[in-house]
């Protein structure tokens, strides 16, 4: 079995195309990444996850791939990623690629010879459906299933050539692949090793447990308002999930070391993730579960719910709970596809900074591997959007339409919600410094910079030693040094509390109290131990000035009267 190095590692997530541009097309590229590589060393990370940057259409931002073995132009060349390599390499990093393996681009050419014709030898690596029985093909209502695309309408393409049907779990343009046909997998097992013989560390795997359909592909309950049925109870965590998984770990990892393997999987249970990364079933190192990120997802997925604190703790309890023995939890509160988090969860209006800091602490000192997403390290907020022509992703853009177009939404309703979840958010350009573009380009950024970058950037955030940058990297110098972190048991405090965030780590004789108030108030925090625990050192904290000898108190209200106990 693999080794565990990855219990003491910090991931950092680049999205390339908004990280950094070296040559003023307004896109992000490889050599802007090989031009920060020292600033990401210093904050200390050990991995760099890379977003997608093969050749693609973009008509998803990359994640709609025309050629596995390639880098996109934008972005580079396979020459420019051997540098990159090499320059994280040197710095004592490990790099992972992103592996989008669900689904291609409709421009990727096994896609273009499986609809070339149905007696195609790649016909079969997709899936291909006649309509439904007794209706006229290419009519509204005769897709095969009732299943809603996750970028809005049907997940079903009509292909007029051959009067078939093909399915799309995101957009047209990224049909979904057949991993039924042993040479689909065949395929990208050889492209996987080709990768890690160049030298990348391991993958992040994209939407992976959506890879075994149920090839019965039922219909989904309708909902009552909506055009499209959820069709997920088909795809996610499949039939022959785990033998997909397993087949590619002795493919495509055994026998090498020191890899990262990481299974992005909405919708997966704590049960499933047990057995995904139970180090003996020989799977994946770790997965990305939702259920945090869903914790303010409504029944009304165009109405806003406030974030409850006890639900949220609820939620990251029950995954600590739940792997604590086998398997191995990921920790994350933002990536490219969720809106910041110190304006979700947080405060990124007075407190700010005390407010990333908290968030941060809480993240990174439960179990498990934290990921920091590019920004996150800045207290990097939301952006002001105005219109839906602000907006440039293609679910903010095809969900609007959907909503608004075909179901009769409130546009305001829709546009409300998009504000605030949008996945543009994370995608405006890092900001590196108070300049015109944010120091991202010379060029027009193909996403508006946030004004706000004149106040929070990295080159601010690096000269001053009480920034939100030096707390992550305070925090992640904390994992190297302090076994507890990695190693020690979890336990909940407070569940009952709706401002507080409180648990303890374990670790022989060491014990860590963390204590997040994720209110603008000044709490009380009743320990049954607090005498205690006010004797005790304090670590870190995200105030000036706390009071007493908390051991860690990442208080939101700075200031003297944070106190603990009774
Ligand atoms: O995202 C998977 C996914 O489930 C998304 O639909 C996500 O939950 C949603 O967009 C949140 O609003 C992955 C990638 O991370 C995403 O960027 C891609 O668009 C998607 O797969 C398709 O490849």
């Amino acid at each position: 079995m693999t080794d565990s190095w990855w219990k003491n590692a910090v991931v950092y997530q680049i999205y390339p195309r908004s990280f950094a541009d070296s040559d003023g097309d307004g896109m992000g590229d490889l050599r802007g990444i090989i031009a920060h590589l020292d600033y990401l060393a210093g904050l200390g990370v050990d991995v760099l996850w890379l977003s997608p940057v093969y050749p693609s259409p973009q008509d998803d931002n990359g994640y709609d791939i025309s050629d596995y073995r390639d880098i996109d132009p934008v972005f580079g060349s396979l020459a420019v990623f051997d540098d990159l390599l090499a320059g994280v390499h040197e710095r004592g990093m490990k790099l992972i690629m992103d592996l989008v393996v669900n689904h291609t681009s409709d421009e990727h050419p096994w896609f273009a010879a499986s609809r070339s014709s149905t007696t195609d030898p790649r016909r079969d690596w997709y899936w291909w459906r006649p309509a439904r029985s007794g209706m006229t093909p290419g009519t509204p209502g005769a897709e095969p299933t009732n299943w809603g695309a996750t970028f809005g309408g049907p997940a079903w393409e009509y292909d007029a050539e051959s009067g078939e049907y093909y399915l799309h779990l995101f957009s047209r343009k990224q049909p979904d692949l057949n991993w039924e046909n042993p040479d689909v997998r065949a395929a990208v097992h050889e492209m996987m090793r080709w990768w890690l013989d160049r030298g990348v560390d391991g993958f992040r795997m994209d939407v992976i447990n959506y890879i075994s359909k149920d090839p019965a592909l039922p219909d989904g309950p309708q909902r009552p308002g909506f055009s499209y049925a959820d069709g997920s109870a088909a795809y996610i965590d499949g039939p022959r999930m785990h033998e997909f998984l397993h087949e590619m770990h002795e493919k495509v990892f055994a026998g090498r070391d020191a890899l990262l393997t990481v299974g992005e999987m909405p919708g997966v249970t704590v049960d499933e993730a047990r057995l995904y990364t139970d180090p003996a079933r020989a799977e994946v190192d770790m997965v990305f579960q939702f259920d945090h990120v869903w914790v303010d997802r409504g029944p009304d997925p165009w109405r806003l719910e406030p974030l409850r604190l006890t639900k949220l703790k609820g939620i990251l309890g029950r995954w600590q709970a739940g792997l604590a023995d086998t398997g191995w939890n990921s920790l994350y509160w933002n990536n490219h596809d969720q809106p910041r988090v110190v304006s979700r969860f947080g405060d990124d209006g007075q407190f700010r900074v005390e407010s990333a800091k908290m968030l941060a602490t809480v993240l990174h000192l439960h179990r498990g591997t934290p990921y920091v997403y590019q920004g996150e390290e800045l207290g990097m907020t939301n952006a002001p959007f105005e219109s839906i022509h602000d907006f440039r992703d293609i679910e903010a853009l095809g969900q609007y339409a959907q909503a608004v177009t075909e179901e009769g939404r409130d546009p305001e309703d829709v546009l409300t919600v998009l504000r605030a979840r949008g996945r543009d958010n994370a995608r405006t350009p890092m900001q590196w410094d108070g300049s015109a573009q944010a120091g991202f380009t010379t060029g027009m950024p193909w996403l508006a910079v946030n004004p706000n970058h004149k106040e929070i950037n990295a080159m601010a955030a690096v000269a001053d030693p009480d920034s939100v940058y030096h707390h992550y990297r305070k925090l992640i110098e904390l994992r190297h040094t302090e076994p507890v972190v990695a190693h020690g048991d979890f336990r909940m405090l407070l569940p009952d509390d709706e401002r507080l965030y409180a648990f303890t780590r374990t670790l022989g004789d060491t014990r860590l109290l963390v204590i997040g108030n994720f209110s603008a108030d000044t709490v009380k925090a009743e320990l049954d131990d607090a005498a205690e625990w006010a004797a005790s050192e304090l670590v870190l904290t995200n105030t000036a000035a706390p009071s007493g000898d908390l051991m860690i108190g990442p208080d939101l209200t700075s200031g003297p009267d944070l106190t603990i106990g009774p």
